[in-house]
């Protein structure tokens, strides 16, 4: 089927900064839309973001995005077939660079996923069985949530350095079932830091971030949870850190500036393997800094056996670094952000690199979101062991989470279908 408009406009998301919807129509008159996310927590490898600059929204307008849309892609799009990865070979044919620094990474992926859903509509499927047949899977599953309970870092303004903790409700078998045990996490968490006198505020991905003194209060307060969890409804629950180690990594100094003080890898390592050692712990991501490639190996080397080893900012959902970092053994475990690479074909390329070596893929959203919910068929398309969408608050949070609940819905009427 064919393309017959292309549209943009800016919108704002979920911090109140502009960000790029596409609209495209389809010749059988039916429209589909798209929007993109945008980090704080930025890594230096992920593709070019491209934004107005001047005074206007200081700095953060995507007009320019906007314009290449209608002045670039829309004309070179109108009346081509809506096939997804055609259609990408065409957007990076028009920017011709690398890291999308002409078009931009986020004017891109705004068209790139419109796209997918104007094909997915086209062949009367959901975005996640188009890309799961276009990528020749044979099955796609259900990933499993990374609740982000307690927000620090960039993403919150109090002591934290550690970015994000997150939980994973364990041994259910739906994710409506996991979903339950999130809520109920996220409820119970909110009584005992309001005991306590702490604030129940949010952060910008919907977990809490009460003023604590350290890292090790967030991690206690969350093992009360855990053991409340555990007492009253035999559930277990695991943790996961996002340190984003990146952002409190000096380069003069060669070293992490932690809570004030300077410290080594071989610290934070050691620290990591403390936090293994007493609790609960399932992942942790981005451990070190996005450049720091033999502390990771290094990290790997210590902990890799036991946890799951993350990396985000140090792969950027870019093949070639994801293809080092399989050669130089730094992971297990790798996140996929589409709006690293900039096109979604560029993206299911990196899922394959991961499966074909036996990499865990966790699909995640950005600090800075709208309420586009495609990450969450992205997850089910490429069956991520995990998708990261968040606190259990905020609508664009939630958006991606009760995406999953009817994706589920409809894969288990497919199974009873199918019986
Ligand atoms: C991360 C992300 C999402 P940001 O580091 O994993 O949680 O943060 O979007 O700010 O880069
Ligand atoms: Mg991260």
């Amino acid at each position: 089927m064919k393309i017959v408009s292309v549209a943009a406009r800016e919108i704002y998301d979920s911090r109140g900064n502009p960000t790029i919807e596409c609209t495209v129509g389809l010749e059988n008159g039916r429209y589909v839309k798209a929007s993109v996310p945008s980090g704080i927590s930025r890594g230096e490898h992920e593709a070019f973001e491209l934004r107005d600059g001047g005074i206007r929204l200081m700095g953060n307008g995507v007009m320019k995005a906007v314009q290449a849309v209608e002045t670039v892609i829309a004309p070179a799009l109108l009346g081509y077939e809506a096939s997804l990865l055609q259609v990408d070979n065409l957007l990076r044919e028009l920017d011709g660079t690398e890291n999308k620094s002409v078009l931009g990474a986020n004017t891109m992926l705004a068209v790139s996923i419109a796209v997918c859903r104007a094909q997915a509509l086209a062949e009367h499927m959901e975005p996640y069985e188009l890309m799961a047949y276009l990528c020749e899977f044979e099955m796609v599953s259900l990933a499993y949530p990374m609740f982000n309970m307690i927000n620090g870092g960039l993403h919150a303004s109090n002591n934290l350095q550690v970015q994000e903790f997150l939980v994973i409700p364990v041994g259910m078998s739906t994710f409506h079932e996991t979903m339950e045990a999130g809520s109920d996490f996220f409820h119970i968490l909110k009584r005992l830091l309001k005991e306590k006198g702490y604030s129940t505020a949010v952060g910008d991905e919907g977990g809490f971030s009460p003023a604590f003194d350290d890292e090790k209060q967030a991690l206690d307060f969350l093992m009360q949870t855990i053991e409340y969890m555990q007492h009253e409804y035999g559930i277990s629950v695991m943790i996961a850190l996002d340190v984003a180690a990146s952002h409190f990594y000096n380069k003069q100094m060669d070293a992490y500036d932690w809570h004030g003080k300077m410290i080594s890898s071989d610290e934070l390592i050691n620290w990591y393997a403390e936090l293994a050692a007493t609790y609960p712990l399932y992942a942790i991501e981005d451990g070190l800094s996005e450049n720091d490639w033999e502390g990771w190996a290094k990290l790997y080397d210590a902990l890799g056996n036991r946890i799951a080893i993350v990396g985000d900012d140090l792969f950027a959902t870019d093949s070639q670094r994801i293809y080092r970092g399989i050669d130089e053994k730094v992971a297990n475990t790798v996140v996929i952000k589409p709006n690293q690479v900039g096109t979604l074909t560029e993206t299911l390329q990196a899922v394959k690199l991961c499966k074909e070596y036996d990499k865990n893929i966790i699909v995640s959203h950005r600090s800075g979101e709208t309420n586009d919910s495609f990450i969450s068929d992205l997850a089910v398309a490429v069956s991520a062991g995990q998708i990261k969408a968040g606190g259990f608050s905020r609508g664009e949070r939630l958006a991606k989470y009760n995406r999953m609940l009817e994706i589920e819905n409809q894969l288990l009427d497919i199974m009873t279908e199918n019986e």
